[in-house]
């Protein structure tokens, strides 16, 4: 049968590696070294049949990516029947399954079978996608052997962007708001057709100018682009940079330059251009630009949510559909975008854990949810009845102009945002459409509000969890005493604030600090640091 097959399978291709225990984190399961992967892979495949006959034969995706983590690194997560990720009673069954030795397989697969009641008649579905590791052919094939043995049926997409990969999970299973062809040509159709309707016949409007410089951290995202391109025409012209010669991530990405606060290797400065970077597998974005003094500005995910939220507020506003709009960061957003949001812009905003799902989660609970990671990872969020009201509005003739024009605009919007999790690509092209509608430079965007000097470090602990947290990671609980020994530096620096958290996805505790000079938050930073050892 089945059970015993996959058994047989799992020892002889791809037998337990040492006794390591691996867990299943915020980013799914993810190594240095992509060091032993193929029994987790395969182990994953079997997981996902399963988790796909539980959702009675719905499609799930399983992405193989290290994201922004170094090329030679490699990991793997599910990605459930709306496009979004595991939910987090099924991480448990992920680390437990990834973690049984061989002879226990059998009885862990048969444990999930019954407390989920399962049923073996269902059919399954898997969506399988991959990064442009050189590991990553590999961790694929280990993953559609398991998928095989446990009779399910694959979708092989190859190399591909996670947020694509989340976007063709959804369009399968008929998700609203992910209508087009489960392809990469029906992606780029849906969101490209409409970024240019918004965008019109002008694509230059005021100060803005329809030209961007594309770090892609020698990624997917820049190859996949190359394909959009075709679509987008003299819309916006994009000069690709970083698009694959070089090493993954290295000196490059999204995540480089939010961490170094510098401009990536590869792309030519040229003065005040507006320039993208991209992470290794195109879920996470963040501009940049070098201004004539050759001084760097970062604009990150902050700055991305409140310029989507801030056009987002204005058409709701004028729509009058009394649609209420929310806005979601983490700890790490900087302290004074979140007073730009919620003084400025009047928009509720709401912290909660680092992780997309918790994010992503939060967002649901508002008609209309916008929500990013500083790091550049996130997206627009619309409700069922959102949706409803702007489509059907949208469509209302009797309404005056004004009102009309915003509630076509808002629809439209819908289209070029891949709702389901972060897409770097998709994010770009809202971005430069609230410029354009703005008539806005990179310096105007910038102008906005003046982002508190910031650093993040890693500390290497014996045991990172040691450190508990809790209110949104923002004061330690465990162990006793650290949090008052964090306030009592913090107290010394103007407009401090510092916390610290265990990593999910490497095996560090993370310190952020803040204050009102540079020299204030790097030092900050390091006596935080101190207490933590
Ligand atoms: P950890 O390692 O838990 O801090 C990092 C990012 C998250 C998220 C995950 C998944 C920071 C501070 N943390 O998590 O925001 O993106 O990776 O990729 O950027
Ligand atoms: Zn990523």
């Amino acid at each position: 049968d089945v059970v015993s097959n996959v058994k047989k399978v799992g020892l002889e291709k791809y037998p337990r590696q040492g006794p390591r225990n691996i867990q299943y984190g915020t980013a799914g399961f993810r190594t240095r070294w992509a060091e032993d992967l193929d029994y987790v892979l395969y182990r994953v495949g079997l997981l996902a049949v399963l988790r796909s006959k539980s959702k009675g034969g719905a499609a799930i995706g399983l992405m193989i990516t290290a994201s922004h983590n170094p090329e030679p690194d490699n990991g793997v997560k599910l990605i459930d029947p709306f496009g979004e990720m595991l939910q987090q009673r099924w991480e448990k069954f992920a680390t437990r399954l990834a973690n049984a030795s061989d002879t226990e397989l059998d009885s862990a697969l048969l444990e999930i079978v019954e407390a989920e009641s399962i049923s073996w008649e269902t059919q399954a579905l898997v969506c399988v996608g991959q990064d442009t590791r050189p590991s990553s052919p590999g961790l694929a094939q280990a993953a559609v052997t398991g998928i095989r043995t446990m009779g399910g049926k694959v979708n092989d997409y190859g190399i591909v962007t996670t947020p694509m990969l989340h976007y063709f999970v959804a369009c399968i299973n008929n998700i609203g708001s992910a209508y087009s062809e489960p392809t990469e040509d029906g992606y780029f159709k849906k969101i490209i057709t409409a970024f240019k309707k918004l965008r019109g016949d002008k694509p230059e409007n005021g100060k803005y100018v329809p030209s961007v410089m594309f770090d892609g951290a020698n990624g997917v995202g820049a190859m996949k682009l190359e394909a959009g391109l075709l679509h987008l025409h003299d819309s916006l012209q994009v000069q690709l940079y970083n698009n694959g010669t070089g090493q993954l991530n290295y000196k490059c990405g999204a995540d480089y330059i939010k961490v170094q606060q510098c401009a990536p290797v590869g792309v030519p400065q040229k003065s005040n251009a507006r320039c993208v970077s991209v992470d290794g597998d195109a879920d996470r974005i963040v501009y940049y630009y070098i201004d004539t003094h050759d001084k760097f500005h970062l604009l990150d995910g902050d700055r991305i949510a409140t310029l989507i939220a801030g056009y987002l507020m204005e058409l709701i506003k004028k729509s009058d559909l009394g649609l209420q709009l929310g806005l979601v960061q983490t700890a790490y957003a900087n302290g004074s975008s979140t007073s730009y949001i919620s003084k400025t812009l009047k928009v509720p905003v709401a912290c909660v854990p680092t992780g997309v799902k918790h994010l992503h989660h939060k967002a649901m609970e508002y008609d209309i949810g916008v929500y990013f990671e500083a790091n550049g990872h996130g997206t627009v969020t619309f409700s069922d009845f959102a949706t409803r009201c702007i489509c059907s509005a949208a469509e209302d003739l009797s309404l005056p102009a004004d009102q009309l024009h915003a509630t076509e605009t808002l629809a439209t919007l819908m289209d070029v945002i891949n709702q389901t999790v972060g897409d770097a690509i998709s994010d770009m092209l809202i971005v430069e459409t609230v410029l354009h509608a703005r008539g806005w430079s990179i310096e105007d965007w910038e102008a906005t509000y003046t982002d508190l000097p910031n650093r993040q470090l890693k500390v290497v602990v014996k045991d990172r969890r040691v450190i508990e947290t809790t209110d949104a990671e923002r004061v330690c609980v465990t162990p006793a005493g650290l949090q008052d020994q964090i306030n009592m530096l913090v107290k010394n620096f103007p407009n401090g604030r510092s916390f610290v958290r265990p990593s999910g996805t490497e095996d560090i505790v993370r310190v952020y600090a803040e204050a009102d000079t540079q020299a204030s938050a790097d030092r900050l930073a390091l006596q935080v640091a101190s207490v933590v050892h």
